[in-house]
Parts: structure tokens; sequence; C-alpha cells
């Protein structure tokens, strides 16, 4: 089954979203194969948003990601990259569909409520940043 690594972003987090947004996840059928909060530092923000290291909004991103504890996730399902992006919607809320997490928790586009791998070659490379193989059921 395909896997995918979620985070529940700090704004979510200090918001008291973690049990919706995980409720959303297993209603939808997805599979939690690991979990933990824990805190990003500067050094997990540069290498899990590498190709964002040169954007101008890197140092904002980075600010926000490492301001307090988030939630990492492993997802696993059928086609479950996909189905966790549709979930989340769109980046910036104001473009997410109805009844998308990121509709119903996200404050902007940059405090968005959720990351998802968007990818399979990135969901192998970001799943294994925040987790070890013996942590994944
Ligand atoms: P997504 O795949 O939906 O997480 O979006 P991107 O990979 O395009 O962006 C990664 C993160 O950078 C987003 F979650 C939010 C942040 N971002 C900004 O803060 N400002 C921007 O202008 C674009 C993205």
């Amino acid at each position: 089954m395909e896997q995918t690594l979620v985070l529940i972003k700090p704004d979510a987090v200090g918001a008291h979203h973690i049990g919706d947004i995980t409720k959303a996840y297993e209603d939808a059928g997805l599979e939690i194969r690991a979990m933990k909060m824990m805190q990003m530092t500067d050094r997990i923000a540069r290498i899990h948003y590498a190709e964002h290291l040169a954007k101008p909004f890197y140092g904002e991103l980075s600010a926000f990601m490492t301001s307090a504890p988030l939630v990492a996730m492993v997802l696993a399902g059928e086609n479950a990259i996909a189905r966790v992006r549709e979930l989340h919607g769109a980046t910036n809320p104001a473009n997410a569909a109805e009844g998308t997490i990121r509709k119903r928790f996200a404050k902007n586009g940059s405090e968005n409520a959720v990351h998802a791998s968007d990818s399979p070659e990135s969901a192998a490379r970001e799943v294994h940043i925040f987790f070890s193989e013996t942590e994944i059921f």
C-alpha cells in the first residue's frame, strides 16, 4: 500500500485541531502507520523543505514551521498520496474546495494547517526524515 508523510502544522496544533484532522483521515479509510508530536528544528526544516531553500518565502516558512510543536504521521492506503492531497485542498485556503481540511482549518497560504508529500519520490524521502523504519507499523 502507498504511504505518505503528513504534518499537522503548528497553527492547527495550536488551534486544537489535531483530533478533527486525524478523524478526517480515518473517516476516509486511510491507516495511521506512525504518529508523533515534535518540534521542527532549523536543520529539519532545511532538509524537509530543500526545494524551497532559495525561495523568497523560505525564511517565513521556516520560522513558522519551527515556532511550536507539530504532529508528524505516516498514512497508508490505495493512492494515499493523491487522496491525502485531495482531502487537504489547495495550498491557499482561499482556493480550497468546501469541506477540505485547509478550507476548514487553515488561516492563510502560509499557515495552512497541513503538509502532505506530493509524489512517491517525495513520500519516500520525507517519511524517513521524520520516522525510522522501526517506528512505522
Ligand atoms: P504544498 O505542496 O501544498 O504544501 O505547497 P508548496 O510545496 O507549494 O509550498 C510549501 C509550503 O510553503 C506551503 F505549505 C506554504 C508555504 N508557502 C509560503 O509560505 N508562501 C508561498 O508563497 C508559497 C508557499
